[in-house]
């Protein structure tokens, strides 16, 4: 039995553009993922675009009952930048109305709220002047960062500036898989750059209005990042861990140095001007660079990243290529989503915090299991009997509790996402929820047989270990 502290939290993981919904209502205007569903609505699972989330913003309060019900104390979502600012980049206050509630709402059911400022979200008007291989629209982040800390400040405690930054980059810049579809590698390193400018332009109007008393004196700010562990294969040769240290300096120390030192690896930046990756570095920058300091940081863990020397040093494209998948004999999939289930890679994660970061607090601010198809697995009273569930998250806790025990500053949970919600263009394929939304009965809420098994942990603390499951190493 494994247990964790007293004061650990236990919460869930959500975002605006996923769950909200509620599209033109509130004076929201497009971003990407509407722009893309009205273009090419057959790239979306079963056809079903950005525009009714799983229908949380009529749903908020019965939501936040379920989540007080499992025992859960905190949650997070994200402003979308399209609701709260107009394109004149001027605060719409319908928008700003449209969030207080919903903040009010969370703390009247006993929720802390934890706000994060982008979640993959570029309003279109904002992508068609350069999106953030512009600095144009880098500033207007740090713009829009400022208005939301100024309406909010005094009702938020924990801020973050960004979710998973590397993932627009290789989504929509070199894996060419979501809009605008582009296969350059160097354009991603931009867009990479001007999202790490824009970050910092974010720290900084915290701390202003922190020192103002604008923002609550108790306020904290940080990012979010998927900060997937590399692995390569035994025995590797010299290549190999190169392809390591440059998918680990890209993905994972590019933002670990600029949130901890306020500077960009300069290992990472040689060997890209070396390979003709141009990084539009401008007088000044070091200045705004040095202001990307947290105060902690969110850690979005799903599966581990296993690399290889690369078998080309350019891909069809023309682009450079620093390594190859390698795929682990031993690897133990979740099929419905093609990602490695691998709960050891939390804990390898937080000793090399603990090594390398050691004054960084965090937290793990999304985890979970999506799984096609669970309506199969209904039982006699209709409830979905998600045993993989608990498994996935047990041993993913039982990690999290002995990092803690090994000195890991980790500090709660998120799951990502007690409620079904809107996957991007996988829609509603893939399920996450502890709770089942009923898309044939007009979203309504059913919890599934893992939601009880939440509620004891959230309330006691305590992880049993639910069977062997499917994990060929665990704590
Ligand atoms: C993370 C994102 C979330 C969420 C989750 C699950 O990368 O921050 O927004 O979607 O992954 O992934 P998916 O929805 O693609 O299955």
């Amino acid at each position: 039995m494994s247990k964790l502290p007293t004061d650990f939290f236990f919460g869930a993981a959500m975002s605006g553009p996923q769950t909200e919904g509620a599209w033109r209502r509130f004076g929201k205007v497009d971003n990407l993922w509407d722009t893309w569903s009205n273009e090419r609505i057959e790239d979306f699972h079963n056809r079903v675009g950005s525009y009714a989330g799983n229908d949380f913003t009529d749903r908020h309060n019965e939501d936040f009952a379920i989540l007080r019900d499992l025992g859960l104390t905190s949650w997070r979502t994200s402003i979308q930048w399209s609701r709260l600012m107009d394109a004149d980049g001027r605060v719409n206050p319908e928008g700003a109305a449209y969030y207080h509630e919903l903040f009010a709402d969370a703390k009247k059911a006993g929720l802390e709220t934890f706000v994060c400022l982008y979640h993959f979200d570029m309003p279109t008007y904002l992508f068609r002047r350069g999106g953030w291989d512009s600095r144009e629209v880098v500033e207007a982040y740090g713009n829009y960062a400022r208005a939301a800390l100024e309406e909010f400040g005094g009702e938020i405690k924990y801020w973050f500036t960004f979710n998973e930054p590397v993932v627009e980059p290789q989504n929509r810049y070199t894996f060419g898989a979501w809009y605008p579809f582009h296969h350059d590698f160097a354009e991603a390193r931009r867009v990479q750059y001007g999202i790490s400018l824009a970050h910092c332009l974010g720290v900084a109007a915290f701390r202003d209005l922190q020192a103002a008393g604008t923002v609550r004196p108790d306020a904290k700010i940080g990012l979010i990042n998927c900060f997937t562990p590399p692995y390569t294969r035994e025995n590797p040769s010299e290549a190999d861990l190169e392809a390591v240290r440059m998918t680990d300096g890209i993905d994972n120390r590019w933002w670990l140095d600029l949130v901890t030192k306020g500077t960009l690896p300069q290992d990472v930046m040689a060997t890209l001007a070396e390979r003709g990756v141009d990084v539009p570095v401008r007088p000044g920058d070091e200045q705004i660079l040095a202001q990307g300091r947290v105060d902690w940081l969110g850690f979005n863990y799903y599966h581990p990243a296993r690399v290889q020397a690369p078998s080309s040093d350019t891909d069809e494209y023309g682009n450079p290529v620093f390594a190859s998948e390698y795929v682990w004999p031993d690897a133990v999939m979740n099929e419905s989503r093609g990602w490695e289930i691998y709960p050891k890679g939390i804990y390898d994660f937080a000793m090399t915090m603990k090594r390398d970061y050691p004054d960084l607090e965090w937290y793990v601010s999304e985890n979970g299991i999506g799984i096609e198809g669970e309506d199969s697995s209904k039982d006699a009273s209709g409830a979905i009997q998600d045993d993989y569930r608990i498994d996935f998250v047990g041993q993913h806790l039982q990690w999290i509790a002995k990092a803690i025990e090994d000195g890991a500053k980790c500090r709660g949970y998120h799951y990502w996402a007690v409620i079904d919600n809107w996957s991007w263009n996988n829609a509603f394929k893939n399920r996450y929820g502890f709770v089942e939304v009923n898309l044939s009965d007009n979203y309504s809420r059913h919890l599934k047989k893992s939601a009880s098994w939440l509620r004891e942990v959230a309330t006691t603390h305590e992880i049993a270990p639910h069977s062997e499951g499917f994990v060929s190493e665990s704590a």
